[in-house]
């Protein structure tokens, strides 16, 4: 076996495990957090990318793992203060493009945990797209992260 063959025998292995595909859409680097172990809230923030030529939106999200979970977006108040807000008609995934959810922008929200969030947990996620459908997934909590979109 090549070097080469080693290579791309082991990145295939780890795009299965790290990213769900659906016919058309991929999410890519997602990973979920709490502000800590008291937390009765979370967030969840990933690459949603879109492989066709049509444009797709992510209408809906669903998980055991909170009581609610919301489509948000940060936006500012007249006050200058960001707050968040639901969006209830979802985010656009453009054909041909992707969509980025991150800290301080589009992201999905979780109310009411059900349980505390642990480092390296697994979270389980449902993506409703108007195209593409349901996709699950599988979004790692991680604390340590820092978000690498937001470089201040
Ligand atoms: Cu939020």
């Amino acid at each position: 076996m090549t070097m080469f063959k080693i290579l791309t025998t082991v990145f295939g292995v780890f795009l299965m495990f790290s990213d769900a595909i659906a016919d058309s859409i991929m999410i890519e680097d997602a990973y979920a957090r709490s502000s800590g172990k008291m937390a009765k809230a979370g967030a969840a923030f990933m690459m949603i990318h879109n492989y066709t030529d049509t444009d797709d939106r992510l209408i809906s999200v669903s998980s055991d793992a909170a009581k609610m979970v919301q489509l948000h977006t940060h936006i500012k108040s007249d006050d200058g203060v960001m707050k968040m807000q639901h969006v209830p008609n979802g985010f656009l995934v453009p054909a041909n493009s992707m969509h980025m959810l991150s800290r301080g922008k589009d992201h999905i929200m979780f109310m009411g945990l059900t349980e505390p969030w642990e480092h390296g947990q697994s979270i389980p996620l449902i993506l409703v797209f108007e195209h593409a459908g349901e996709l699950v997934i599988q979004v790692e909590v991680d604390l340590e992260r820092k978000d690498r979109a937001h470089k201040h």
